[in-house]
């Protein structure tokens, strides 16, 4: 078995629970082959100590070797704040309006991973496989080739790919392109996804389809595919049985035993839809008088990359929706809206969603969207809660047993949240029963073996093949 070699943006430590399913998961095959995981140390330095950038430091974590560097403060900010979350973020969820061009960004963004390139280099075996995860990685691949890798190369990207006509609007979009399909395979959490990418690099390109998702451009061939990943549901499961879940389970259901509570849990971010879905949630209220003193909506936002403006912008206006919405509806002993800023432990959010009747998943724009199928895991299957989802995450080409719902149109959203709450059990038996078979066909194990199958079946990189930069 090759060795497998994980880049990501940031490092998480494989052994921690905290770390989520991901991690979980990258953990095992990484276990399996004696592995190495490369990133940002997440620490951030004045300046680096030699001209040759940040040192590299070296952990070991069980089998697998964590490798990690710092970022100065003028990387962080063009590489991660102006250049991955302040252009790629937006554009690639449709928000053209919140991209902000500036050259330096890219500068950056291009220099990071050229660092990234020269440090992971001589840490690679000849027959290691690489997996490259995420949009802050785009040209690592290029910038490896560049330095004479040949190694088998692959990349999944998280967030969504938007179609041709906003990709067209970066600056550069074209080299994103280019960079691309420096991979032997690229993975999309969605068949839409795969579907612009193609168009993408026909319309720009003039790739050829050589079949089965795979084109000969830029002189070489690269495959592509939608992988959706997925949850650990064993583990998730496992933490449900656990003490803080079960303790929470509890207290929620003696404290709205006389009442349908709803749940959201989303970073504070504005591809999530938190007004869209705070406006939905007033329409509820306002035409259905019996959902008042019955209905209660806890809204767990976890504070996300606060050190970009938009995410100030969104964190008012929440805050001013749901004061109003309690202050008009509120009553002494009813507030219709629990909103919290803060980060719940992952122990804890298993007894959450199974004491929730209703989970309201409804981004502007996903990739997935991992809530969505953690609620339906921690579902309790004799009388499990009821899934309102957004039609615009990756999830719901999967969870078609979801109520789909269209985020931008307040009034539909209210008349399915209304629809979730009073659905018969034997209904939202059956519609849970068909989610959890998706959900546990399709876990993160499953995401991680078939993309790693298909990279093995790649056409390996063409080493006689000159890298031509554009
Ligand atoms: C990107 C893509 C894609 C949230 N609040 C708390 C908390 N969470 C956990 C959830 C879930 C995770 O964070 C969020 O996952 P999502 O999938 O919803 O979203 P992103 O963070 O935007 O992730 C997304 C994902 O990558 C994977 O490919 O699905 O589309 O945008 O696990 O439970 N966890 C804890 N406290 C919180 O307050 N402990």
């Amino acid at each position: 078995m090759p060795r497998l070699v994980c880049i990501s943006n940031r490092v998480a430590d494989p052994r921690k629970t905290a770390a989520g399913g991901l991690a979980v998961a990258m953990a095992e095959v990484l276990n399996d082959s004696g592995g190495l995981w490369f990133g940002w140390s997440g620490k951030l330095v004045d300046a680096y100590p030699g001209a040759d950038g940040p040192a590299l430091h070296l952990h070991r974590a069980g089998p697998v070797q964590l490798a990690t560097v710092d970022l100065d403060q003028a990387d962080y900010a063009s590489y991660y704040v102006g250049y991955s979350n302040g252009v790629l973020w937006p554009v690639f969820h449709d928000r053209l309006d919140l991209a902000h061009f500036d050259a330096r960004a890219v500068e950056g963004y291009r220099r990071v991973n050229q660092l990234f390139a020269r440090k992971l280099l001589p840490l690679l075996h000849p027959d290691d496989v690489l997996w490259v995860q995420d949009y802050h990685l785009i040209p690592l691949a290029a910038e490896l080739r560049a330095l004479g890798c040949t190694q088998r190369i692959g990349f999944f990207l998280h967030i969504p790919l938007p179609p041709p006509s906003i990709l067209a609007a970066i600056p550069g979009h074209d080299w994103l392109l280019k960079c691309l399909c420096q991979y032997d395979l690229v993975g999309f959490q969605a068949e839409a996804d795969l579907d612009h990418f193609g168009r993408s690099i026909a319309v720009e390109a003039r790739a050829q389809p050589l079949g089965e998702d795979r084109w000969r451009v830029f002189n070489r061939t690269v495959a592509a595919g939608a992988f959706p990943i997925g949850i650990d549901v064993g583990e998730f499961r496992a933490l449900a049985e656990g003490p803080e879940a079960r303790e929470m389970h509890e207290r929620m259901a003696s404290e709205y035993s006389r009442r349908k509570l709803l749940v959201g849990v989303d970073r504070l971010d504005y591809s999530k839809g938190l007004p869209q879905r705070m406006r939905a949630f007033r329409a509820l209220l306002e035409r259905y008088p019996e959902t008042r003193h019955s209905a209660t909506l806890v809204q767990i936002a976890s504070p996300s990359r606060e050190d970009v403006r938009a995410y100030t912008d969104i964190l008012h206006e929440l805050e001013s929706l749901c004061g109003s919405i309690n202050g008009n509806f509120g009553d002494l002993d009813w507030m219709p809206v629990r909103y919290i800023h803060r980060t719940v432990a992952r122990a804890r959010l298993p007894g959450l969603y199974r004491a929730s009747r209703v989970a309201l998943v409804t981004p502007l724009r996903d990739g997935m969207n991992l809530v969505a199928k953690e609620f339906v895991a921690a579902q309790d299957p004799q009388d499990p809660g009821v899934l309102v989802l957004s039609r615009f995450a990756g999830a719901a080409e999967q969870l078609r047993e979801a109520l789909l719902v269209n985020p931008h149109d307040v009034e539909g959203t209210a008349s399915a949240i209304h629809v979730a709450l009073t659905m018969p059990l034997e209904e939202r038996v059956q519609r849970h029963a068909a989610l959890l078979a998706t959900v546990r066909a399709t876990d993160v194990h499953w995401w991680c073996e078939s993309f790693l199958r298909r990279l093995g079946e790649a056409e390996s990189h063409e080493s006689g093949t000159p890298w031509l930069r554009l």
